[in-house]
């Protein structure tokens, strides 16, 4: 049976991040997805002016009651970018309209390369962390992850022993499965790091070049849908990995904003079974 996935973070109009990848990309991958937006904005945050922002927090109680009186229940539910009013009402949702054995998929965001995003404040970690405490699957990059556990964020000049010790703090918040993003301990590589509380395993891929916008997106939402799909922790967390670069290299130069995840949408199909 086909399964049913619920995304809930904003959406960005334009910009290539957030719902507009999550919907293609999820969808592309075979799991029938619903969405919840958190908010929506014109354009994101990350290099656009004057965006709008409207908060849709009041919407989300409502939504809910709608479901439980149609009887609406997901088998997996992936968050991504919400506002800080929301950690509550999300809960409730993730209780109400569980399916049995419901899958909770957290990507916590908030920042990166050292700095919060715009809009959220210095208390909005402790929130999010209420949202990871329970998450089947919780997938920080650096930046988040020190974030979460209020310490200050060390992005370069660590060893094994610093990501391992970060992944085992992270799985004890009362998490299930860690995905850690973007780690490196040689210049040109670039990797991603899991722990299921028992095994911890690394992945790597050649650093790209550029930095992109929007690739945590295209990460999280590949990894959600191929999790979906049957492939184990690593197998998931390495296919994204890969459908990440495949996205930069399809990019165009001067395409700032975002990269074009659509032209990977037929490796990924390709490489799920
Ligand atoms: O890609 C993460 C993201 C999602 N949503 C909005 C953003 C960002 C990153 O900047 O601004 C609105």
């Amino acid at each position: 049976m086909t399964k049913r996935l619920l995304t809930i973070q904003d959406i960005s109009c334009v910009g290539q991040c957030s719902l507009t990848v999550a919907l293609p990309v999820i969808s592309a991958c075979g799991i029938e997805t619903a969405i919840l937006p958190s908010a929506v904005l014109s354009t994101h945050t990350a290099g656009f002016k004057n965006y709008t922002f409207c908060d849709l927090t009041p919407e989300m109680e409502k939504i809910q009651k709608s479901w439980e009186e149609n009887g609406i229940k997901f088998d997996a539910f992936y968050t991504g970018y919400v506002c800080p009013d929301q950690i509550d009402p999300i809960l409730n949702i993730m209780k109400s309209c569980a399916a049995e054995g419901a899958v909770r998929i957290v990507d916590p965001v908030m920042a990166d390369n050292g700095k919060m995003y715009p809009g959220f404040g210095p208390d909005f970690p402790a929130k999010m962390r209420r949202l990871c405490e329970g998450a089947d699957y919780l997938l920080p990059n650096l930046t988040e992850a020190a974030f979460l556990l209020g310490r200050e964020p060390v992005l370069e000049g660590y060893d094994r022993a610093f990501v391992e010790e970060m992944l085992r703090a992270l799985y004890d918040i009362g998490v299930k499965n860690v995905v850690l993003t973007g780690i490196s301990f040689e210049p040109d590589q670039l990797g991603v790091a899991t722990y299921d509380g028992k095994e911890i395993c690394y992945d790597f891929n050649p650093r790209l070049k550029v930095s992109s916008h929007g690739t945590g997106d295209v990460y999280a939402s590949t990894f959600a849908g191929a999790l979906l799909r049957g492939l184990s922790l690593l197998e998931a967390a390495a296919l994204a990995a890969d459908i990440v670069c495949e996205s930069i290299n399809a990019t165009p130069d001067g395409h700032w904003y975002g990269v074009c995840f659509e032209r990977a949408l037929p490796e990924l199909t390709k490489r799920l079974p």
